[in-house]
């Protein structure tokens, strides 16, 4: 008689689904300040209690404590702050525009406006970040056009790409923000490749590449860590640990018995796992990896814990798979309510100040709406001409593409 049951395999599931509250546990959590802080030259394998713990440094009441606490100024912070309602605001309305039918998508990064702000800070405006779709927050802190990005938003005649990319796949090369691609992962390996061309050309400047939890199941992810791991790559690897990859649960890509951060540590890459909701860690640990990268010492990979709060696109509904209200339950919280508890019990911010910058960042971001929307919305059919979308693709036309455009009359 055979001992052994029949095999069988295993397949994560979320602890929460909707009517049934989800229990947090699984996210291994730590207090806040307790994690150290290794000199950047530190070994890879001499992070792995790091990959495996979380950085925190502000606690429940918004005191910051512990060794990534040190040597950040309150107008970092008061900046970070600014930059983080302006993201949000900006999605706000956006969303509206969406329903109002003058776009035709839009994703918004709700919850997760630190992560994004606090690295942006963190870098020059020079270094080159490959991000996803959810760190618009990086042109908030570089301060690109409201109207542009709006512009490209609409599809209409001012729109910079042309028409030829979905709304929110921006591209500003002048701010360091690379081109989106809808092809998830391949932000790694172009980061990694790009950091590897500026130290081949003796540049000082580094790569920051940016990936969801659920990507990182793609190839092109290890491959880049392999990568950078290989010639010491000056990169930056962001693993944005927002819970959900749409509905698949981040369990599914692999982060239920082990950790993204894990994944750095087993490639020979320096890695921390830190809350992503607390603006002075991420501001912090952002830091401490682009000084590695700018001293030659390699890339660095940090899991970003966070949570997705909002659908993941203006075609999704998120409570058809989990509890509506299970934000309100993540125990990280929101990074802009946990930076203004901060902000205030230090005397740097206040109440009223918090109303008076969301008020004045309204202001401007309804008037880079209304500016844009005079060049056309997506209702309103002003569109880039048919005859652009000829150009930017061959240095020189082909002949089928002439004989194409003259068939058309263009
Ligand atoms: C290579 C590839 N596969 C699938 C998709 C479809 N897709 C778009 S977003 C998404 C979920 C990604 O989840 P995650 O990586 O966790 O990022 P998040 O949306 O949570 O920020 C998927 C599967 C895609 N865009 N590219
Ligand atoms: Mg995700």
């Amino acid at each position: 008689m055979n001992e052994y049951a029949p095999l069988r395999l295993h397949v994560p599931e979320p602890t929460g689904r909707p009517g049934c509250q989800t229990d947090f546990s699984y996210l291994r959590l730590n207090d806040a300040g307790k994690v150290r802080k290794p000199p950047v030259d530190v070994e890879a394998a001499d992070t792995a209690d790091i990959a495996y713990s979380l950085i925190r440094v502000l606690d429940d009441k918004g005191n910051a404590l512990g060794p990534w606490a040190e040597d950040i100024s309150p107008e970092i912070l008061r900046q970070g702050m600014r930059t983080m309602l302006k993201t949000r605001l900006f999605d706000s309305r956006m969303v509206v525009a969406q329903r109002q039918k003058k776009m035709s998508f839009y994703m918004q990064s709700l919850g997760e406006e630190a992560i994004g702000s606090g690295q942006a800070m963190a870098l020059n405006r020079t270094d080159m970040c490959f991000p996803t779709y959810r760190q618009q927050s990086i042109l908030m802190a570089r301060d690109v056009s409201l109207v542009e990005m709006i512009c490209q938003l609409l599809s209409n005649e001012r729109d910079p790409l042309k028409g030829r990319q979905l709304p929110i796949m921006y591209s500003v090369r002048e701010a360091g923000f690379f081109t989106i691609s809808g092809n998830l992962a391949t932000q790694f390996v172009q980061a990694v490749g790009w950091a590897m061309a500026s130290a081949i050309k003796g540049d000082t400047k580094i790569a920051s590449a940016w990936i969801g939890d659920g990507a990182t199941a793609e190839s092109d992810f290890h491959t880049a860590l392999t990568f950078a791991h290989v010639y010491r790559a000056p990169v930056i690897l962001n693993v944005v640990n927002n819970q959900w990859a749409i509905s698949t649960f981040q369990a599914i890509a692999g982060g239920e018995s082990t950790t993204f951060a894990g994944r750095g540590v087993g490639c020979g890459i320096a890695s921390l796992r830190v809350d992503g909701n607390d603006f002075i860690a991420v501001y912090a640990a952002s830091r401490w990896a682009a000084e590695r990268a700018r001293r030659g010492l390699g890339p660095s990979l940090i899991e970003w814990v966070t949570y997705r709060a909002g659908p993941h696109s203006t075609s999704d509904d998120p409570s058809k798979y989990r509890p509506a209200d299970d934000w309100n339950h993540f125990p990280l919280g929101d990074p802009i309510a946990r930076l203004k508890q901060h902000l205030i019990a230090i005397g740097h911010w206040s109440e009223e100040e918090h109303q008076a910058v969301t008020a004045e960042l309204e202001a401007e971001i309804i008037k880079a709406q209304k500016e844009a929307e005079q060049y056309g919305t997506l209702a309103g059919g002003q569109m880039p001409s048919p005859a652009s979308m000829f150009e930017d693709v061959y240095k020189e036309m082909p002949e089928h593409l002439r004989r194409q455009r003259q068939e058309l009359g263009i």
